[in-house]
């Protein structure tokens, strides 16, 4: 998992605290697209040979991550918009996922939901080849399920 700066971990540790309880492998690094271009080259060119299956790329306002990490790596890259101030997120949602056809980022909600949801799809790729993280990512989505009431307290 990558994300453009410190201030983003707010959003992003959502994604981390699922891959915890789904125990999946995972690195948390800051990369920026804009501020350490050269650390963004190094980590997406050599993600798929360091072992890395799938990238998580959170960042907000210009956010040039996880498009300029998906020009660099064909391992899959799931971009997670982080809710900016000026714009509440809508400048870091379009920046993701208006993507020329050719280069895909799979773009999530943006903050907290799309987070979490990342790391659920992240984790639904990873399962495809290991079934023992296909039954923990089953019996968390049916853990959420028991814990909706039937109805609201009041
Ligand atoms: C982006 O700029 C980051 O992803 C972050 O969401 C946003 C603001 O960064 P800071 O100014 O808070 O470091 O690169």
């Amino acid at each position: 998992m990558i994300m453009g700066s410190q201030s983003d971990w707010e959003t992003m540790r959502h994604a981390v605290a699922v891959l915890e309880a789904l125990e999946v492998a995972h690195e948390v690094r800051i990369v920026s697209a804009h501020r350490t271009p050269d650390r963004l080259a190094d980590y997406a060119r050599t993600a798929a040979a360091r072992g890395l299956s799938v990238i998580i790329a959170g960042a907000g306002g210009a956010a040039h991550l996880p498009g300029m990490c998906a020009a660099w790596t064909i391992l899959p890259v799931l971009g997670v918009p982080v809710e900016s101030h000026a714009l509440k997120g809508m400048d870091s949602l379009l920046s993701i996922v208006q993507m020329p056809g050719g280069v895909p980022v799979g773009t999530l909600a943006i903050g907290k939901a799309g987070a979490i949801n990342a790391a659920l799809m992240a984790a639904s790729i990873l399962a495809l080849n290991d079934t023992g993280l296909s039954g923990r990512l089953s019996a968390w989505r049916q853990a959420q399920t028991d814990a909706v009431a039937d109805s609201p307290s009041r």
